[in-house]
């Protein structure tokens, strides 16, 4: 397979950096948790009845625009995943994937979530600015037969792909494997890509399911349990909206906007279509400042990408959406089917002529800028196998204390031979460097994989909601291990 320098240097910046340092529309406003957020107290009757089963969308309910009512149920339910086979899961609304949650900036959100699992649960809703309180991290359960409102206010510049997932305590795997996660986008007024892009959400997820329709969740004790230990629990099925190998339709000529979102407990995709490139436009914050254009997009578990998609096949042609062999393990535990390519979708060119799809913009929107040199601190993150900074994680210590508004250097080092995707829960992040290699465009990211032996670089500003953060490695095994600390913001 061809290295990640390799990777990094096919892109081809489609445009010159202008002068655009200049912060347009801030992601954070230090002023929008404090005018905007609901309190806490503030409850909103939301009838548990407006759920439509097997919605692909949550229903809002609200009377008044800009406000979103929805309500959410975790519940188990009976599902047939696979051909032939019915699986006692947990869903979402009745569904695997949950629904999408539908956002624009400045909207206020209440999810009324009831918890009718056998056992705890948290919603986090990954990547969001929201206040502490309704986060969802392990600190926050929610007992079975309870419920919670999540509240919060979409910021403006946060226009993008997000998703929700449990958090519980040591048992967000098993959770995320029976089938809860979601996926989350928030749309801008000001969105600059045309509307007549058909748009697509993909929700990448894998799995493990033995012939009687059960999940493949291992015992420690297993030498499959020991690898899942080691590697993160990877599943032989790939699905791409809860479907195996869908077919997709597009018209020669069009252009559609894909939103991916990698759902997978610890598989990292290499997303390439034989023949064609992407322009991929945006990351898990958002779109970019320019389109770039790319043969493949590596998406480690839990990071999102926008990307163009060009119907540049022949009218009645078909090809494929594929997972190229990325080698994230250490030597011992590769599964020995690491380097086979893996379709996971097919995309079927529509036998009519060629359409004219309005031209992409060269100018996305403006990323503000966060300058090093106003860095309070700089923090190494030391990533070894289950560990961080060589510690376990403890529901009752601080690993780092941060003060509201500054801005942070963080180093992240990942010192062992296998590959740790770090998610730092609220906050977005710019990457500065890739094993000291200057990133080459501003993006916001709030996962970020770490390949073996590696140093990523960012900055970030803690310009709101004070409180206990988690940070972590987002393989889901780890994570439940304890690879993860707080950070406190007061
Ligand atoms: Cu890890």
């Amino acid at each position: 397979m061809r290295s990640r320098s390799i990777v990094v240097s096919v892109l081809v910046v489609a445009l010159a950096v202008g002068a655009w340092a200049v912060a347009g529309r801030p992601f954070f406003s230090s002023s929008a948790g404090d005018s905007l957020d609901r309190p806490a107290a503030e409850l909103v009757d939301i009838p548990l009845g407006s759920i439509v089963p097997d919605a692909p969308f949550m229903r809002n309910v609200a009377d008044q625009p800009g406000t979103v009512h929805v309500a959410l149920v975790a519940a188990p339910e009976r599902l047939q995943l696979i051909d032939g086979v019915t699986s006692d899961v947990y869903a979402y609304n009745g569904r695997v994937p949950g629904p999408t949650l539908e956002l624009m900036e400045g909207d206020r959100v209440t999810v009324r979530f009831r918890n009718e699992l056998p056992e705890p649960t948290t919603v986090h809703w990954h990547g969001l600015s929201l206040p502490i309180d309704s986060d969802g991290s392990p600190l926050d359960p929610v007992a079975p037969g309870e419920e919670k409102h999540y509240t919060f206010t979409v910021l403006p510049g946060s226009a993008g792909t997000y998703w929700y997932h449990p958090h519980p305590h040591g048992e967000t795997t098993p959770q995320v494997t029976k089938g809860l996660y979601g996926a989350v986008v928030i749309r801008a007024p000001d969105d600059p890509l045309p509307a007549s892009y058909t748009e697509r959400l993909l929700v990448v997820s894998d799995n493990r399911i033995l012939a009687d329709g059960s999940f493949d969740l291992t015992e420690p004790t297993t030498l499959q349990g020991q690898i899942d230990h080691q590697n993160g629990r990877e599943g032989n099925l790939l699905f791409v909206n809860g479907e195996i190998v869908p077919t997709l339709e597009i018209r020669p000529g069009e252009i559609q906007r894909w939103r991916i979102l990698n759902a997978s407990a610890s598989r990292v995709y290499r997303l390439a279509i034989p023949g064609q490139t992407f322009l991929h436009v945006g990351n898990d914050g958002g779109l970019f400042e320019h389109p770039v254009e790319v043969e493949e997009i590596v998406l480690a578990n839990a990071e999102r990408v926008e990307v163009l998609v060009r119907g540049s096949g022949a009218p009645g042609s078909a090809t494929v959406l594929e997972t190229l062999p990325y080698d994230r393990y250490m030597p011992q535990t590769r599964p020995a089917d690491w380097n086979q390519a893996r379709q996971l979708l097919t995309l079927q060119y529509a036998d009519e002529p060629p359409v004219a799809a309005d031209p992409v913009p060269e100018v996305l929107r403006r990323i503000p800028y966060l300058d090093p040199a106003e860095a309070s601190a700089t923090r190494e993150i030391v990533m070894a196998q289950n560990m961080i900074n060589n510690r376990l994680f403890d529901m009752d210590r601080v690993d780092v204390s941060a003060s509201l508004g500054a801005t942070e250097i963080w180093l992240v080092h990942n010192v062992v031979g296998m590959d740790h995707p770090f998610h730092l829960h609220g906050f977005q992040f710019q990457i500065l460097e890739r094993n000291g290699v200057p990133e080459p465009f501003r993006s916001w990211k709030d996962t970020v994989n770490v390949p073996k032996h590696e140093t990523v670089r960012f900055i970030v500003r803690f310009a709101d909601h004070p409180g206990k953060w988690m940070f972590h490695c987002h393989i889901l095994d780890h994570e439940d291990q304890g690879m993860m600390g707080i950070v406190e913001i007061t």
